[in-house]
This record gives structure tokens, sequence and C-alpha cells, in this order.
């Protein structure tokens, strides 16, 4: 919004013209939805402590998380919100990208809203079922999938790092792989979502890594240099990216260990989904699995474990998934956990972007 009143008037006011400056717009869109959430922070957490939206915690979880009971809930309305404000002062509106990603964001907002407002303000533990609420996520990423696939010219071939020579076209199964991408990514968010400031950190460093592969696929000279896909228009998804960046660090002021507010579903669930829409319209589909590599280790451990389980009846390889469990359990100190998951990611992340200048 901001683009579309100011740029205009750098004629007359020559400084307005740093708002054609996707660098610019970017650096000030994390600030922005940083601030939202700082500011907003402390009277969220009391709202939702007046409301009574205080987590349920699992009488079978590590024992440590039963102080946690009561703590408020929901906040990834706040992060969301701030996402979504700050993108739409920042980046130019007539971006098709920047509102496929916010209607990712905002329809997986609801989908986890519905399940936190079952579980939370209903008392109806279990929320949403596990098919209602997959079943949701598969239809707001097909028409995702539906309309980057009808976008001019984008492309419908997958990227494969390390060999920027082949690169599969996979045509209208584009769209079933962008939905893969996106749903697998919002669970898998969710699943790490388990201890103070665990999921938080990596999508922090997932979406900062976003923001410079988006600047960089959006910018024809940089994207020839490097051999990566160029896609016109990318480079405002590095303003969704800041965004998203800015509102973790915000929201993370207050869910650092010992946490004042979960994100709930409403949270986990959108902020997964942005990363896997974003992995799709940069075209760096398959590094996601690297870039956010702690949230794909944390799934594989659910899947290992209850695969494992099922098979031999009740015997486990870890102690209890996913995988932060199991190192709690081993007597480890939640911060250490969560530090320690951090530094993981950030070296992934470091490691991701290295691919760009390898070939
Ligand atoms: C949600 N939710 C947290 C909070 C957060 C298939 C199975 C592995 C699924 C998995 C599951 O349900 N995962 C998804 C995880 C919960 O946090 C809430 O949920 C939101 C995210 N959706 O924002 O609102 C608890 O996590 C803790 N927490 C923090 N700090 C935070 O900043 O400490 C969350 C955020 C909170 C709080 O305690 O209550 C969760 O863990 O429930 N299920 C599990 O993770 C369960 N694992 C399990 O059953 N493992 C089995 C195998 C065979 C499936 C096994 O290994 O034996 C565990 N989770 C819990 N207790 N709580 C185990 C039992």
């Amino acid at each position: 919004m901001l683009y579309h009143l100011l740029y205009p008037l750098h004629t007359t006011l020559s400084a307005l013209n740093v708002f054609r400056y996707i660098t610019f717009r970017t650096i000030y869109a994390s600030l922005t939805a940083f601030f939202i959430c700082f500011f907003l922070g402390p009277w969220m957490i009391n709202k939702l402590t007046q409301m009574q939206v205080g987590q349920y915690i699992r009488d079978d979880g590590p024992k440590t998380h039963h102080d946690k009971a009561g703590t408020p809930t929901m906040g990834g309305v706040l992060i969301v919100g701030a996402i979504t404000v700050s993108t739409l002062l920042w980046s130019d509106l007539t971006n098709g990208f920047v509102w496929i990603v916010l209607i990712a964001v905002i329809g997986y907002a609801l989908i986890g809203f519905i399940d936190d407002y079952l579980m939370q303000i209903k008392k109806h533990s279990k929320g949403l079922s596990v098919r209602k609420k997959l079943l949701l996520q598969v239809i707001i990423s097909t028409g995702v999938g539906l309309l980057l696939y009808t976008s001019p010219n984008f492309s419908t071939r997958v990227t494969i790092p390390l060999f920027k020579q082949l690169t599969p076209e996979l045509g209208w199964g584009y769209i079933i792989f962008a939905v893969l991408v996106i749903v697998g990514t919002s669970n898998a968010v969710n699943l790490t979502d388990g201890l103070d400031g665990l999921a938080i950190g990596p999508v922090i460093v997932a979406a900062a890594t976003y923001m410079i592969f988006a600047y960089v696929a959006g910018h024809v000279k940089i994207a020839n240099y490097l051999q990566i896909n160029y896609v016109a228009g990318s480079g405002e998804i590095a303003i969704f990216c800041g965004a998203m960046a800015g509102a973790g660090l915000g929201f993370l002021w207050f869910n650092a260990y010992p946490a004042q507010i979960f994100m709930g579903d409403v949270g986990s669930l959108p902020l997964g989904a942005a990363l896997g829409t974003v992995a799709v319209i940069t075209k760096q589909e398959i590094l996601l699995l690297l870039v956010g590599g702690l949230f794909v280790i944390e799934a594989l451990s659910v899947i290992f474990q209850v695969s494992f389980f099922k098979m031999t009846a009740g015997r486990r390889i870890f102690k209890m998934a996913p995988l932060h469990h199991h190192f709690e359990l081993k007597g480890w100190p939640e911060p250490k956990v969560i530090v320690r998951f951090w530094i993981i990611a950030i070296a992934l992340a470091l490691l991701a972007m290295s691919t760009l200048k390898l070939r």
C-alpha cells in the first residue's frame, strides 16, 4: 500500500524513490512485523489469559511439560496478522505471487483457528479430526497450486539442487507436487512446535533463507549469473519472507523459554504452508528439504517411530517422538534441546545457501 501511495510521489520528492527498492521494502516489512508482534504481544497474552485460552497438557508427555498447563495459546493470530499487515503495507499489490502466498497463509490459519477454537475455547479436546484437517489442507493447497499453474509464465519444472541442467517437467502434475510440498511442510512445522521457541526459531531461519532465494530468483542478472531459474516477480516474495522473519522474531520475544505464549495450530500450520508456498514460487522446492531440514528430521522421527511401533506391536526407536521429546526424556534441559536444534537449523540453511554456487 505504501509502495502504491508513496512511490508515485518520487517525481516531486526524490527521497521517495527508495520505495522502488525491494531491499528497502523488505527491511521495513521485517521491522513492521517485528514491532507489531513486540508491542501487541503483552496485550495478546492478557487477552488470551482473560479469555482462558490456556494450553491443555497431555498426561503422557514429558513431566516437565505439566508446569506449562494454562500457558496462553493461539499466539499465531498475532503472527499471521503481523505478516499480513506488513506484507500489504510494503509489497507491490499488483504482484500475483503476493496474493497467492497470502491466500495460503490465511487459508491455513483458518484451519488452525478452527482446530484451536474447538480445542481451547469449546474445550473439545481433540479439535478437528486428522482426516478433516488434512482434507482442508489439501483443498487450500490445490487452490494455491492451480493459481500458480495458471499464472502467466510460471514454470512447471522442478529444480534439483546441484544438478542445474536437470529440471524435470511435471506439467499439470506440478499441482500435485505443490500440494505435497505445502501440506508436508505445514504438518512438519506443526510437529516441531512442541518446545518453547523450537518451531519459530527454524521458521525465522528458513524465512530469512527464502528471502534471499526470492530476491535472487527475481533478479534476472543474479539469477542468470548463478544459473538458477529466473522467476519474474518473485522478488516481491522477499518482502513477504522478511515480514515472516520479523513477525517470528517479535513472537520469539515472548515464546522464548520459559514461554509466556504458544502459537497454536493457528500459527504452526500457516507458517509451514507459507514456507512450502514460497519454496514452490521461487522454484527452490527440493532445497526446502535442507532449508527446513530440522522439520524434516522431526517429521521422519514420527514416521519411523509410528511405523516401528505398529510393526513390532509396541516397541520404539526413540524414547518418544517427535525427536525433541526423546532428548528431553534423556535428561537434556529444555533450553539445551531448543538451542541445539536451532544450531542444526542454521547449519542446514547455510548448507542450502551454498548450493546456489554449486553445480
Ligand atoms: C502438535 N503439539 C504440542 C501448542 C503449539 C502422531 C504424533 C506424533 C502427533 C504429535 C502431535 O500431536 N503433534 C502436533 C504438537 C503441544 O503444543 C501445542 O500445539 C501447538 C502446535 N500445534 O503451539 O499450542 C505441546 O507442546 C508443548 N509446547 C511447548 N512450547 C511451545 O512453544 O512447550 C508447545 C509450544 C504443549 C506444550 O507442552 O502442550 C504437543 O507436543 O502436544 N503427538 C505428539 O507429539 C505426542 N507424541 C506421541 O504420542 N508419540 C508416540 C508415537 C508412537 C506417536 C511415542 O513416541 O510413543 C507427544 N506430545 C505430547 N505428549 N504432548 C507425546 C505425548
